[in-house]
């Protein structure tokens, strides 16, 4: 529950921000320009996990507005479905860090990355 529309912008854009952080630091990794750390790898999934599910609540009925297209509203179906390809991407990885396979998260990093990206292409505002 968000008193003011920009409460509840506020509070997706800042979580949106963190889990681009947390995704974003391992992106060296996958690179292959900063040692692949299993331990490192698997707490900062496990933090972006948590993180997976805190923008959505953010996306409430008449906080339209901010960086988000009204698509959001007008199409509900289809931005559930973008989040869950996005979970089910997030499960990939998460499969990959706890069993420590340097390859599998590299993929389940690039499709995840994909779903961030083909959600921010239908749902985000273009700068
Ligand atoms: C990030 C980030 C995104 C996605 C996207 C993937 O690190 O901040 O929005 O990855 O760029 O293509």
């Amino acid at each position: 529950q968000f008193a003011k529309a920009k409460d509840a912008q506020e509070y997706r854009e800042a979580a949106m921000t963190l889990m681009a952080s947390h995704f974003g630091r391992m992106l060296p990794v996958v690179k292959g320009q900063v040692p692949y750390d299993k331990e490192k790898i698997k707490e900062n999934v496990a933090i972006l996990n948590v993180l997976a599910t805190l923008p959505w609540a953010g996306f409430a009925p008449g906080s339209e507005g901010g960086k988000a297209k009204d698509d959001v509203w007008l199409d509900p179906d289809g931005f559930k479905q973008a989040q869950d390809k996005f979970h089910a991407s997030m499960k990939k990885l998460t499969t990959a860090a706890d069993a420590g396979d340097y390859d599998a998260f590299r993929v389940a990093f690039g499709d995840v990355a994909k779903s961030c990206k083909s959600c921010h292409d239908s749902y985000r505002q273009k700068k």
